[in-house]
């Protein structure tokens, strides 16, 4: 569970940190010099009855606004720090906006300072603080009167933040292992160590992970949580990852430390935006921040239907200077580079479209909608079913549930989801294509199968879908790699039946040494080959080469004379097969080729041997 501080410069976060859990979390030289927090702290804070919690103590100086992101993105509570001699300053504004546009799910607000206020000044204040919560996540959260200076209300601030935090739902272990980087080093004798907020699912001690968006890959050497060895890493926990075969420049905070192997980071997402209230507008040509986790990288959003305005929530395109890691339902945050400023941000509604320039979706689409919506565009391919945990959000274990909702969608045997509607399209394209195969080529046995996957233009695996439920529906037959109609054969026309006269008649008259392909098409004055094969199909010819045909009778008159004529395992010279066969040498050769395929006779040195029987 992680607690994270939020709040104006000043107002005492690192202090009451200090004071719930006795951890000073300024560490750095230049944080005592200055008096202000500038890095991420961190520090464990017992709660009774629910464990330890990890804090992160966040700078509140204007400047480290992407700082105090980096430490607020994956906190489960917020504890808003506001300053009761100050009361709302402009980053308690900027940071409960924050808070809200990551969609923090609780928290407390800790008034503190009381000792410097009167009680008259310190119920202003507190109705003041109320007011600027409303419509956040934090609008009835407790606003809790502390000092840490004197311990004033330290135990019932304690008491809020385990009221609240036994109000959050439980993790899903078994989800996505995920973890964004917001810390990196080297550790003499251990070696790179990355820190960070587990988002979600969990990690073995051995693991191998992946580094995005980089793509490297590294073992899991050991794994800490608040300062001792831990078997695993758990959602929701703040852990130390020793990793090996990477160094620490590798793994720079916005690194995200993923399990899943094909998890691909993208420059191009679908998200519903919106815009604070006193933003300016957003055209799709200006840059902006992107800062999603602990990544922070250079933007433009294309809303559909024009610049975005502050009001309502929009579909939009997010086109990325650099990949990010998304998933579905992420939230980020979105920033105006200069003069610094929140300006607002979203939720990812897709965050691998399979397009490069993908249309905006409605903003706010159901999960179903979702579906089918990457289902079109998947069309024919369909959506690789392990990418639906990251395309939709949904963990792994809800995939079977999804999918048997939905029986409009098919499952392919290699995990494809695709669109039944897609398959219908599919097997009615298919019959005719088939159909419209026999009609030009009555003489051939059918569309061959690879013919019909090219033509199709789907999956693989979904053409033999649709040809297995057409063979099925007694539509179609398969027979040797072609798909015909039920109960089509091929048959000769009148045109065709005049060829195949033609054709047997000349072959029959040259007998052992047969017109080539060429030459009877020559003599009939029509391209015999349709023909050819069709009557090869039936048996009444042979193709000995590819353009010479032979009369099957023909050629098995030759095979009797050469086993007849070659005795036991004497090797006969072409001269001798010449004179057995009374071939001449043009024909010879192709014929002794045709009967070393077909285990008439095997090639010897200086000639060939009778084979077999
Ligand atoms: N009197 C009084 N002073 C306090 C209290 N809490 C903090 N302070 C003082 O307020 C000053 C700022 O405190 P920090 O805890 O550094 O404030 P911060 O919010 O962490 O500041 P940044 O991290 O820079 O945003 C310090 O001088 C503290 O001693 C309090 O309860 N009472
Ligand atoms: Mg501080």
């Amino acid at each position: 569970m992680i607690i994270g501080t939020a709040g104006h410069i000043d107002h005492g976060k690192t202090t009451l940190v200090r004071a719930l859990t006795g951890v000073d979390t300024d560490r750095l030289p230049e944080e005592k010099k200055r008096g202000i927090t500038i890095e991420l702290g961190f520090a464990p804070l017992v709660l009774p009855g629910i464990g330890t919690a990890g804090v992160v103590d966040v700078p509140g100086h204007e400047a480290f606004v992407r700082t105090m992101l980096a430490g607020a993105t994956g906190v489960d509570l917020a504890l808003l720090v506001v300053a009761a001699d100050e009361g709302m300053m402009p980053q308690t504004r900027e940071h409960l906006a924050i808070l809200s546009l990551l969609a923090v799910r609780g928290g407390v607000v800790a008034l503190t300072k009381i000792d410097l206020v009167d009680d008259e000044w310190l119920a202003l204040v507190t109705e003041d603080v109320r007011a600027a919560l409303g419509g956040s996540p934090l609008t009835d959260a407790p606003i809790v009167p502390v000092s840490a200076t004197t311990g004033a209300g330290l135990d019932a601030l304690r008491d809020a933040l385990t009221a609240a935090a036994s109000q959050l739902p439980a993790r899903d272990p078994d989800d996505l292992f995920r973890m964004p980087v917001d810390r990196s080093f080297t550790v003499k004798g251990t070696g790179t160590v990355v820190t960070g907020t587990v988002w979600s699912g969990s990690l073995p001690a051995d693991a191998t992970v992946r580094i995005m968006p980089a793509g490297r890959v590294a073992r899991v050497r050991g794994i800490q949580s608040h300062g001792s060895a831990s078997a695993a890493a758990r959602p929701a926990a703040r852990v130390a990852l020793s990793l090996a075969g990477v160094e620490r420049d590798d793994v720079p905070r916005g690194s995200w430390i993923i399990t899943d192997p094909e998890w691909p980071a993208s420059k191009v997402l679908r998200a519903d935006v919106a815009l604070l209230e006193d933003a300016p507008p957003l055209g799709p040509r200006t840059r902006i921040r992107f800062h999603l986790g602990t990544q922070d990288v250079g933007a433009r959003v294309v809303a559909a239907g024009g610049a975005l305005a502050p009001g309502a929530i929009r579909g939009a395109r997010i086109l990325l200077d650099e990949p990010v890691l998304a998933r579905a339902g992420d939230r980020f945050v979105l920033r105006l580079p200069s003069p610094a400023a929140t300006v607002g941000g979203g939720i990812v509604a897709d965050p691998i479209p399979a397009v490069a320039r993908p249309r905006p979706w409605p903003a706010q689409l159901a999960l179903g909608d979702r579906l089918h919506a990457a289902l079109a565009e998947g069309a024919g391919q369909g959506v690789a079913r392990r990418s639906i945990p990251i395309r939709l959000g949904v963990s792994p274990a809800a995939v079977p549930s999804l999918v048997s909702e939905h029986p409009e969608v098919v499952v392919t045997t290699d995990g494809r989801l695709v669109s039944a509607a897609i398959v219908e399209t599919a097997a009615s394209r298919a019959a005719s294509l088939v159909a419209e195969h026999h009609r030009r080529l009555p003489l051939e046995l059918g569309l061959p199968l690879a013919a019909l996957r090219s033509a199709l233009g789907v999956a693989a695996t979904v053409v033999d879908l649709v040809v297995s439920r057409l063979v099925r529906a007694g539509t179609l037959e398969v027979a040797g790699a072609a798909a015909r109609l039920a109960g089509w054969a091929p048959t000769l026309g009148a045109a065709d039946d005049a060829i195949a006269t033609a054709v047997e008649s000349r072959l029959r008259t040259g007998g052992k040494e047969p017109p080539s392909v060429a030459e009877l098409a020559s003599a009939i004055g029509a391209d015999p080959r349709p023909v050819l094969r069709f009557l090869e199909r039936q048996g009444t010819v042979v193709a000995v080469e590819e353009d010479r045909y032979y009369l099957t009778s023909e050629l098995a008159g030759l095979i009797d004379t050469v086993r007849a004529g070659m005795i036991g395992d004497r090797v006969y010279s072409p001269a001798e097969l010449r004179d057995l066969t009374g071939l001449s040498r043009k024909y010879l050769i192709p014929f002794l080729e045709y009967c070393d395929r077909h285990g008439v006779t095997a090639r010897r040195d200086g000639g060939r041997m009778r084979a077999g029987t």
